[in-house]
C-alpha cells in the first residue's frame, strides 16, 4: 500500500520489535500496544499507564502525557483514560514519522496534550443507496447491502485513521436523511460499524429525518409536542441504545431546503430539538441541531440563520448544541464568519466546516483548507469585547458550556486513496488536527501531513550504510516538502478565491453542480436566491451585494466595532468588499487601482498561482513514486485550465457591465 495513496498519512515503517509494557488489557489499550510494537523505532522501551492523579485528570480521558525518564532510557505514556493512551501512542508515532525525534529530543521529551473540543466529529453526507451528496471520491464507504454480514476491512482502517488524528465521532449518513436509517434492519447494520469503531474511540451518531414518526412509524403526525410522537422517539432511543450502548446522538437538518421540521407544525427549532434531547438524555446522548436555514422569501439569505436562531437563545436543553456553518451563506471559498457565532450566550454552538470541496473545485483542484478554517476560528466576534474569537466562543473558554464540538463534512469515499485528490487527504488530516488543537498553525499541519504522506517507507532493518544515505536523502526530501508547503499548500486556498470569486464575490457557481462559473445564469421562474445575479448584483454602476446599513444591513448583525468597520465601504476589508457593498466600478482600491482593474488582477493572479503550483510540483518528480506524482500532475493541469476558464468567463461577463477593458498588462482571455 505504500504507493497507491490508500495508506493515507499512516506510512509507518515497521519497527524493531519494541518493548511496550502495560498492565491493563482492553481493546483500546491493545491497539496502542500493537501500534507501538509494530512501528516504534526509538530503541527505548515504553510504558503505558492509566493514572488518576490530579495532573492527568485535568487533561481528561482523551488527554495524555508523554515523558522520558531522567536517564532518558525509558518513556511513559500516561492518561486518566485508555483513549488518551491511544492518542498518546499516535502522537509519539507522529513525532517519529515527521522526523522530530532525535536522540537528544527523545531524552527530554515532555508532552502534555488535551483536546480543545470534546466532540470532534465528521459528518458524512452519505445516502443509503451508496451515493454521496457533494462527494467526489467515489461511492460511500458504507456497504449497506453487504452489512451486517460482510465487513469491509476499510471500516477498521477508517476508524484507525480517525483515531490517529483525534477524531472521536462520526455521523455516518446524510443530513438530508432517509427515515429508513432508523429502521430495525439498518440499526443492525449500524451496530456492526459501531462495534468496529468503538476500540478506536470513535462514536457513532445518526442524522435523522424529523418526520420519521410518520414516515417510518406510520403515525399520523410528527408534531414534536404530540404524545404519541414523543413516545415513538422514546422507544426508538431505547432500541438504539440496546444495540449501541455508547451511541452519540442525533444530527438534525430541519426546515431547511425542503427537509421536514418542527416549524411544519407551528413549533420552534428549540421545541423540536428539545424533545429529541429529552429522549436521549437518560443515555447521555446529544442533539446537534443545524442552523443552516433560509427561505426564498427573505430579502437577504445571509441574515436568515441569525434571525431565526438568535431569539431562541437560552431555550435549548443543555444536551443540544447548535451547529453553524462557518459562513452565513454556504461554504463559499471565502465568506465572513456567520454572525450567529456572536449571538448566543446561553446556548452551546459549534462550527461546521466543509472538508469536501463542493465549492472549491471538487477533487480536481488542490486546495488546502486549514487556512480557511483558521481564518474563521481566529475571527473576533467581539461578543464579550475584544478577543472573543470563534475558537473561544465554541471551545468552552468564553462561556462554560460543558458541551463543545466541531464538525467537518467529510470528503471520504470508497476511492482507493479515500479522498479523490491525493492532496484532499490533507484536509481530512487538517480538520482532525485543528479539532484537537485550534492554535496549531496551518504551516505546521501542512508540514506534518506532507512528511508523513511522502516519506518513503524505510525499514528499520536497513543496514548502517543505507541508513546514512537515507538520512541525507531524507533531509533533501524534507526541504523539498517545505517548499511545497510554503509555495503550494499554504497558497492554494487563496488561489482558488482569486480565480473563482475574489474581493467578496460569492455563489456565482453553475447551478446545481457547483463546479464551474455561471454568473450569467437566469433560469426563468427559479427562486431568486438560487440565481447568481442575486449575489453579485452587477450593473452599469458597480458590483456587489449591499449588506451595509443602506442595504440589507446584514453588517448590523455583527458586534461593534466590527459592524461599523464592515458597514463603511472605505474600512471594509477588501477581501470582503463585494460581500457587503455594491461598489462602483471606479472605486479606489488600496493598490491605487480601480475596482474593475483590481478584479482583473485578482483573477489573473489566481491563474498564475496555479501555473506556479505546476512548476513546483514538477520538482517533486525525483522524490516520490511516479503514481502519485502523475496523478497530482494531471489534476493540476485540470485546475490550471479551470482557473483560466473561471477568469475568462467572469471577466468577459462582468466586463459587459463595467464597460472597461482588461488592463493591457494582463493576459487576454483565451
Ligand atoms: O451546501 C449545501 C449543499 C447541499 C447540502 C446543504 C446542507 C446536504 O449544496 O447539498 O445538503 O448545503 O448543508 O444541508
Amino acid at each position: 500500500h505504500a504507493e497507491d495513496g490508500s495508506a493515507l498519512w499512516l506510512r509507518y515503517p515497521t519497527g524493531a520489535k519494541a518493548i511496550i509494557m502495560n498492565k491493563k488489557q482492553s481493546p483500546t489499550l491493545n491497539i496502542a500496544v500493537s501500534e507501538l510494537r509494530n512501528f516504534w523505532q526509538g530503541g527505548i522501551p515504553i510504558t503505558l499507564e492509566i493514572q488518576k492523579n490530579k495532573e492527568l485528570r485535568a487533561l481528561g480521558n482523551d488527554g495524555y502525557i508523554i515523558r522520558a525518564s531522567k536517564d532518558g532510557k525509558h518513556l511513559t505514556i500516561t492518561s486518566s483514560g485508555e483513549q488518551g493512551i491511544l492518542y498518546g501512542a499516535y502522537h509519539l508515532l507522529r513525532l517519529q514519522a515527521t522526523g522530530q525525534l532525535s536522540e537528544s529530543t527523545l531524552k527530554s521529551l515532555n508532552v502534555s496534550e488535551k483536546p480543545d473540543y470534546r466532540i470532534r466529529v465528521l459528518n458524512h453526507w452519505d445516502n443509503l443507496d451508496g451515493t454521496i451528496e457533494r462527494g467526489y471520491a467515489g461511492h460511500s464507504l458504507w456497504k449497506w447491502d453487504e452489512l451486517p454480514s460482510v465487513v469491509s476491512p476499510r471500516y477498521e482502517a477508517y476508524a484507525r485513521a480517525n483515531a490517529s488524528i483525534g477524531i472521536n465521532a462520526t455521523v455516518i449518513n446524510n443530513v438530508n436523511a432517509s427515515p429508513e436509517i432508523l429502521s430495525d434492519d439498518y440499526l443492525q447494520k449500524v451496530k456492526v460499524l459501531a462495534d468496529i469503531f468503538r476500540p478506536y474511540g470513535l462514536k457513532i451518531y445518526l442524522s435523522i429525518n424529523f418526520s420519521s414518526p410518520a414516515a417510518l412509524g406510520g403515525l399520523s403526525t410528527s408534531d414534536p409536542l404530540d404524545k404519541e410522537v414523543i413516545a415513538w422517539w422514546k422507544k426508538k432511543a431505547k432500541d438504539i441504545y440496546s444495540l449501541i450502548p455508547d451511541f452519540g446522538g442525533f444530527l438534525v437538518k430541519a426546515n431547511s431546503e425542503g427537509q421536514p421540521g418542527p416549524c411544519d407544525y407551528g413549533r420552534t427549532h428549540a421545541e423540536g430539538a428539545n424533545i429529541l434531547a429529552d429522549v436521549l438524555k437518560p443515555y447521555h446522548g446529544i442533539v446537534m441541531w443545524r442552523a443552516f436555514v433560509y427561505s426564498p422569501t427573505d430579502s437577504d439569505r445571509a441574515k436568515q440563520a441569525y434571525l431565526e436562531f438568535e431569539p431562541l437563545d437560552g431555550k435549548f436543553r443543555d444536551n443540544v448544541i447548535v451547529q453553524i456553518k462557518n459562513g452565513p451563506i454556504d461554504f463559499q471559498p471565502r465568506e465572513p464568519f456567520s454572525p450567529l457565532f456572536g449571538a448566543m450566550k446561553k446556548t452551546a454552538v459549534m462550527p461546521e466546516f466543509q472538508i469536501t470541496q463542493e465549492y472549491l473545485g471538487f477533487s480536481n483542484h488542490l486546495a488546502f483548507l486549514a487556512p480557511m478554517w483558521k481564518e474563521c476560528l481566529d475571527s473576533d466576534t467581539y461578543m464579550q469585547g475584544e478577543g472573543s474569537t470563534i475558537a473561544r466562543v465554541t471551545d468552552g473558554s468564553l462561556f462554560p458550556h460543558p458541551l463543545t464540538a466541531i464538525a467537518g463534512v467529510a470528503n471520504i469515499g470508497d476511492d482507493p486513496n479515500w479522498c479523490g485528490h491525493p492532496f484532499a487527504q490533507a484536509n481530512w488530516y487538517a480538520f482532525g488536527r485543528l479539532a484537537w488543537k485550534h492554535s496549531l498553525s496551518s504551516e505546521q499541519i501542512g508540514e506534518e501531513w506532507l512528511r508523513q504522506t511522502f516519506l518513503p517507507v524505510i525499514d528499520a532493518q536497513a543496514n548502517l550504510l543505507t541508513a546514512k544515505v537515507v538520512q541525507k536523502e531524507k533531509e533533501q526530501l524534507f526541504s523539498q516538502l517545505s517548499l511545497l508547503n510554503s509555495q503550494v499548500l499554504q497558497k492554494s486556498r487563496e488561489a482558488v478565491v482569486d480565480y473563482m470569486m475574489p474581493l467578496g464575490l460569492h455563489h456565482i457557481f453553475a447551478w446545481g453542480h457547483h463546479y464551474g462559473p455561471e454568473p450569467w445564469c437566469d433560469i426563468p421562474g427559479a427562486r431568486p436566491d438560487w440565481m447568481p445575479s442575486y449575489y453579485h448584483r452587477a450593473d452599469s454602476l458597480g458590483i456587489g451585494f449591499d449588506r451595509s446599513s443602506t442595504g440589507s444591513n446584514a453588517a448590523g448583525q455583527y458586534h461593534s466595532p466590527l459592524c461599523e468597520e464592515l458597514d463603511n465601504v472605505d474600512t471594509c476589508p477588501e477581501n470582503l468588499l463585494l460581500w457587503f457593498h455594491h461598489a462602483s466600478w471606479n472605486h479606489q482600491m488600496k493598490s491605487g487601482r480601480t475596482l474593475w482593474a483590481e478584479m482583473c488582477h485578482a483573477y489573473d493572479r489566481g491563474v498564475k498561482e496555479v501555473r506556479n503550483f505546476q512548476k513546483v510540483w514538477d520538482t517533486m518528480e525525483p522524490y516520490i513514486d511516479s503514481e502519485r506524482f502523475q496523478e497530482v500532475r494531471h489534476r493540476l493541469k485540470i485546475q490550471s485550465r479551470d482557473a483560466v476558464w473561471w477568469r475568462d468567463a467572469c471577466l468577459l461577463y462582468f466586463g459587459q457591465f463595467s464597460k472597461q477593458p482588461i488592463p493591457y498588462e494582463l493576459e487576454r482571455p483565451v
